[in-house]
């Protein structure tokens, strides 16, 4: 069960941020619209939400998944892959440490985004990405050996963060798109497969008896509540347009 999560709210400056689609321009209103609806969901699945303010400075920073991976035993912070997002990490740790005593880091000349690492049960996997390179991933692996989890490394060949698509749904299922179907890591999970053209709906998080997917995919929605998941869909139009998905608005522990 998931208890707590961080979240920090977009600023005007979004429009700014990095991106690599050309989905257009983020309509601030529709943002903070869109960002309100994904807090009140959190609060429907049962968690405390601690809501971090906007930083004008760092246009992605409502990303709050890349700047840390937390766990119910300790926290990583991270060394963010892309230099304009790196220093989000200052206001990531004050806000990680009111809940944690045990934290590693990430360091340089290893980077990582947490949007890299997926947990499931006691094994993580790593993508090696634009943002997370072998260093930072060596030591991500050597952090949670020590802390009895398993770590298997996986080199993306064309996905942006390993968690653009696959995500854990829980009872030992992996809702998988495009490289990870057939990728060997995988094959011990149940699969839950999605198609090219529904590719955004692999990036879905599970927080306790719900799974949150984006609006928009009636075949993804229906393939979870076919096995038993309540589903809550979600507008995420402003934030698919610079790269982002459900999981990278949120530190779930
Ligand atoms: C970036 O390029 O870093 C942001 N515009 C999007 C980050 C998305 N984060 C994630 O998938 N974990």
């Amino acid at each position: 069960m998931f208890k707590n999560v961080i979240v920090k709210n977009p600023g005007n400056s979004y429009v700014n941020g990095l991106t690599t689609s050309d989905l257009g321009k983020p309509i601030v209103e529709k943002l903070y619209e869109q960002h309100e609806k994904y807090v009140e969901a959190l609060k429907q699945c049962g968690v405390e939400v601690t809501k971090l303010p906007a930083n004008e400075d760092f246009p992605d920073s409502t990303f709050v998944e890349d700047a840390a991976v937390l766990t119910p035993e300790f926290a990583i912070i991270s060394n963010p892959g892309a230099e304009a997002r790196n220093r989000e990490i200052e206001e990531i740790e004050p806000a990680v440490k009111k809940f944690y005593e045990k934290l590693y880091y990430i360091e340089g000349p290893g980077t990582l985004d947490g949007g890299d690492v997926l947990q499931a049960e006691k094994k993580f996997y790593v993508g090696i990405s634009d943002r997370t390179n072998e260093e930072g991933a060596r030591q991500f692996k050597e952090i949670v050996e020590k802390e009895g989890y398993e770590a298997t490394i996986i080199p993306l060949k064309e996905f942006f963060h390993l968690k653009t698509g696959i995500a854990y749904v829980g009872e030992n299922r992996m809702v998988l798109a495009g490289e990870f179907i057939d990728h060997p890591a995988f094959e011990s999970y149940e699969k839950i497969i999605i198609p090219k053209e529904d590719e955004y709906s692999a990036n879905c998080i599970q927080v306790n008896d719900y799974v949150i997917i984006p609006a928009g995919y009636p075949e993804t929605n229906r393939k979870l509540n076919d096995l038993g998941y309540q589903t809550i869909e979600l507008e995420m139009s402003e934030f698919r347009k610079h790269d982002g998905g459900l999981s990278c608005l949120s530190l779930r522990f």
